[in-house]
């Protein structure tokens, strides 16, 4: 029953789980027989395989969590249609993170206690995973984060990984992008949101990429809170810093509030925002001043492959729209990285007959073997630290189309 004991120092003091109570109810409720071909398309039959998927469905930062849930609940239908795990299905337990390290927590809970599920993918922010992952990682269940970038991520404990590629990785291909706009850049703004780990990470990425790749000049550094609503004093600060290009790392409210102040102070030059704006959710936000705002991705729905054209097909279908945001990819992709993980370890050795505790184990195990996965941000593996391996980054420009929609316009490709 146990796989890959020694294949990674991380796992070698894992030892045979003990039969939990939660595992004999997994067990008692897998004994159904299976149908379908594993990885092909049939009927599924069976218990279903409890995932959680636990991002913020509330708060303002459901404005980020919104396309999360859009790209799981796309997934879950896709992979069930396709004949789930060797026949099984899958099922999503969706538990509302909210926006804070206390909603996290509590959700991460439910999931682990009484969902009783063999994976969690989330939370939203980095300022929640550093709250709540520590928390699954003592209960040896596998958190995939599905969009925490913040520098760090993996470390946090044997048991978590992340399909979102860090900002050491993507942000800096923003700067490169405007610097080919203009190429008179030399002051060089940026804000950032203080009370949140990712901005925090984010903007150090920036910085250095700034001053040390660049060799550009840092005019002025201001920061706000993600629940700021008035930026008078930060946007005032920018503009007499005269930049030609303001970097801004904070989240999709504040962040794009931000952006809509700096225009409205008549702000004209190169501005970048951060993975905080990754979603379509702040083309309401910050209106027809999102208009040029650059913004550096690790999806672009142009990749020409099957899985990706069927994601789309899903989101279309959702959403009748053919250009899915990127976290809307990195929700499915997460999704995507279980399933077949847990085809694989079914392949081998039926779940069926395993303890929760031991599927918990051997699925966190399977994911950090180095295996590829083909998913609609490319084909990914992990590290043995759970951080991902992906191949193509892009860099996308918004381009407004009426008062609050817009698309995500890739102009670069890394
Ligand atoms: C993080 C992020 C967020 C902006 C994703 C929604 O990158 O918190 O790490």
């Amino acid at each position: 029953m146990r796989q890959h004991q020694t294949f990674n120092p991380k796992l070698r003091e894992r030892t045979v789980a003990v039969v939990s109570a939660a595992g004999l109810l997994l067990l008692a409720a897998c004994g159904a027989p299976t149908a379908g071909a594993p990885g092909g398309s049939g009927a599924t039959s069976g218990e279903p395989i409890p995932i959680c998927f636990s991002v913020a469905q509330t708060s303002n930062t459901a404005l980020l969590g919104q396309d999360q849930v859009v790209g799981a609940k796309i997934a879950e239908k896709y992979f069930n249609d396709k004949g789930g795990v060797n026949g099984r299905p899958i099922k999503l337990f969706y538990e509302d993170t909210a926006g804070d390290e206390n909603g996290a927590i509590n959700a991460f809970q439910n999931c682990i206690n009484k969902d009783k599920v063999v994976g969690i993918v989330g939370p939203t922010l980095s300022q929640q995973a550093f709250a709540a992952d520590k928390i699954a990682d003592a209960a040896k269940v596998p958190v995939l984060g599905p969009s925490n970038t913040a520098a760090g991520i993996p470390q946090i404990g044997e048991y978590v990984s992340r399909v979102s590629a860090p900002v050491a990785v993507v942000a800096p291909n923003a700067v490169r992008e405007a610097l080919k706009q203009n190429a008179n850049i030399k002051n060089v703004a940026v804000a950032f949101a203080q009370n949140d780990a990712f901005s925090k990470s984010e903007t150090g990425t920036f910085q250095k990429t700034v001053t040390e790749t660049f060799k550009l000049n840092l005019v002025t550094v201001q920061t706000f809170q993600t629940t700021d609503t008035d930026f008078t004093t930060q946007a005032t600060n920018l503009i007499n810093s005269k930049p030609e290009l303001i970097i801004i790392s904070g989240l999709a409210a504040d962040g794009g509030n931000l952006v809509k102040q700096l225009r409205e102070l008549g702000y004209k030059g190169l501005m970048i925002g951060g993975n905080g704006f990754n979603t379509t959710q702040v083309f309401p936000v910050c209106q027809a001043q999102c208009d040029g705002l650059i913004i550096a991705q690790a999806y672009a729905p142009g990749l020409d492959s099957a899985i990706n054209k069927d994601f789309i097909a899903g989101y279309d279908a959702e959403k009748k729209s053919k250009l899915p945001p990127q976290l809307t990819a990195q929700a499915f992709t997460a999704v995507q990285v279980f399933v077949d993980s847990l085809k694989a370890i079914d392949t081998k050795t039926k779940l069926s007959g395993m303890q929760l505790a031991d599927i918990r184990t051997a699925l966190n195990q399977q994911m950090l073997l180095g295996g590829k996965y083909d998913t609609p941000l490319g084909p990914i593996s992990f590290d043995k630290e759970g951080e991902i391996n992906q191949g193509k980054f892009y860099v996308a420009q918004v381009k407004m189309t009426s008062g609050t929609e817009g698309n995500f316009n890739i102009i670069g490709t890394y």
